[in-house]
């Protein structure tokens, strides 16, 4: 089977130090949990940036400070920059986090519309998305499909026919925000993609690691970290984003999965090194 990617979510723009002191705000500590999950076997570092005081950002200049510390640790990384953002911010705010040097290699892409919980809704209008793969394409950054449900892979396809995605395409499968995190849920995800495209799963909060085995054993492969989920069991937070990445590395070893390097994550996602 091909090498597992395992990309760290080490941040996110909702978690908060009083759920684990160990979510980073400042770029030190953004850096520090970059190294952290890289030097576990992460190839992919996905990246929301913070304020010292833990209000998130997609400010360029705040990305680029980011983006240059973690660089300094983990030279060899992909850094894949979120252009969800946080709840509420505008379209030309999120894309602000693409506008970095050099240009991100891969971003997000959310593919729809998501109830966030309570009256929190990240809205992703058909303009919005097409908008936004216009832009990457442009940019030569790879898009990775965020799916929330089967209804933002048919958006995705809808994007797609306008040609506006270059393949292979890669999607990432959030479970347990907006669909259910069942093994059924991620089978009908898998089967409704193109042939030759690439998958992560991703699963929220208690079904991390279980839609992680899910996804080593489909042969996809797989995102954790703080943005998803704060405890490496339950009951026990961990205590940097390495150790949730270590619990995959032990997880595939077991199920006779090798990890992917940053430039083997590369050759599989056909990403361009910049
Ligand atoms: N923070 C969420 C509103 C992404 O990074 O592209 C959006 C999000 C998705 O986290
Ligand atoms: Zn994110």
């Amino acid at each position: 089977m091909e090498k597992l990617i395992i990309a760290a979510a080490i941040c996110g723009a909702e978690v908060t130090k009083e759920q684990n002191p160990a979510v980073p705000y400042t770029i030190e500590e953004i850096a520090r949990e970059a190294k952290s999950a890289y030097d576990q076997g992460a190839s992919v570092i996905h990246l929301h940036v913070r304020e010292d005081d833990g209000s998130p950002t997609q400010g360029s200049k705040r990305f680029q400070e980011a983006v240059d510390a973690i660089y300094k640790v983990c030279p060899d990384v992909i850094i894949q920059p979120s252009t969800g953002g946080a709840v509420g911010m505008t379209d030309l705010e999120r894309l602000d986090s693409t506008n970095i040097v050099p240009t991100p290699e891969f971003a997000t892409l959310d593919c729809g519309t998501v109830n966030f919980g309570g009256d929190e809704i990240f809205i992703n209008t058909d303009n919005t998305i097409m908008n936004f793969a216009r832009i990457m394409q442009e940019k030569g950054i790879k898009p990775e499909l965020e799916c929330f449900d089967k209804g933002m892979i048919d958006i995705a396809l809808k994007v797609d026919k306008k040609g506006l995605l270059d393949h292979p395409l890669h999607f990432d499968f959030v479970l347990g925000v907006q669909m259910s995190a069942t093994a059924r849920d991620l089978a009908f995800c898998v089967d409704s993609i193109p042939p030759g495209s690439t998958w992560t799963g991703c699963g929220i909060g208690r079904y991390e690691f279980d839609i992680a085995a899910i996804s080593i054993v489909m042969g996809g492969h797989v995102r954790v970290g703080f943005e998803d989920n704060l405890f490496l069991e339950k009951g026990v937070l961990a205590k940097s984003n390495g150790e949730l990445v270590e619990k995959v590395v032990k997880i595939a070893k077991i199920l006779g999965r090798p990890i992917a390097t940053p430039d083997e994550a590369r050759e599989i996602l056909s990403i361009k090194k910049r």
